[in-house]
């Protein structure tokens, strides 16, 4: 059997991981695609509805706090580690569902997720030759220049220590006004109205760092779209599976498994 293919949800707390990968598994299977969904959130306040396999089972990060007396941050840091020692143990779970997709939800924290070792081993562990990263611009960030490129920066981050394909994404696109809309998308498409953006205002330090960030990114090669989603909307899901399928398979498509029959 082909490996599968694995999409890491990714990006700050709040930009709506947890709901577009919930969002994204439904049109998954409803589209006859056969994903297994898992929680690498210990400390998700998510029910555990739609989960296949959920880290909570084995790291949790109430339990953590009680049982060592840690607060919120030093259990997180704690739990990110210990995420790595069961990643076996996910990793088997994840063989014996046999599936042809497989959609992980990272912890809530990125910071934790880019740059704590244990999560580059946890990402080794579970990515075969398919996998990709779609990390989620939120809205609230992405709509001003200055965010737009310190979101580009954080993309950026998460390919470089990770090494792996990136699909980067705008979510929660439905709380955006088309004139926002289009803006952010314009910024996504033409570096050359991005770079406009950044420096229409007066020359403050910030704006100055803002277009150096955005030179630094040039420099590193071509953006890449943010493909607008939504997961109350149910908006990009289709697109999101084939930027997926691209990076996977060169553009080529997977039989969906249990397809619904058309005759
Ligand atoms: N309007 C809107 N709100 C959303 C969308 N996706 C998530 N949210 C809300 O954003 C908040 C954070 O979402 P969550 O999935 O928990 O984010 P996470 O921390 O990245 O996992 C919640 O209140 C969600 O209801 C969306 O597509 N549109
Ligand atoms: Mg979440």
């Amino acid at each position: 059997m082909e490996e599968p293919g694995t999409v890491y949800f990714t990006g700050t707390a709040g930009a709506g991981k947890t709901t577009l990968v919930r969002a994204f598994a439904d049109w998954m299977k409803s589209a006859g695609y056969d994903a297994t969904v898992i929680n690498l959130d210990p400390g998700s306040e998510a029910d555990g509805t739609g989960f296949d396999i959920d880290i909570r089972e084995w790291v949790r990060l109430s339990d953590l706090q009680e049982e060592y007396n840690l607060g919120p941050n030093g259990a997180q840091v704690a739990a990110a580690d210990m995420i790595a020692l069961k990643i076996f143990e996910v990793r088997q779970a994840i063989q014996e569902l046999k599936s042809d997709y497989v959609l992980v939800d990272t912890p809530g924290q990125i910071e934790l997720f880019a740059f704590r070792e244990a999560s580059k081993a946890i990402v080794d562990a579970l990515s075969g030759d398919r996998s990709v990263i779609a990390f989620l611009f939120d809205p609230a960030l992405a709509r001003t220049p200055g965010g737009f490129v310190s979101l580009l920066m954080l993309s950026s981050t998460l390919e470089f220590r990770f090494r792996l394909p990136m699909v980067n994404l705008l979510a929660k696109s439905d709380v955006l006004t088309p004139e926002q809309l289009a803006e952010v998308t314009s910024w996504s498409d033409e570096p050359g109205a991005l770079y406009e953006a950044v420096t229409r205002d007066a020359p403050t330090p910030d704006v100055q760092l803002s277009t150096e960030l955005f030179r630094a990114i040039e420099t590193m090669g071509p953006l890449g779209g943010v493909l607008p989603t939504s997961a109350k909307e149910n908006l990009g899901l289709e697109a999101l599976y084939q930027a997926c399928q691209r990076v996977f398979a060169g553009g080529e498509d997977l039989e969906p498994s249990h397809a619904p029959s058309t005759d």
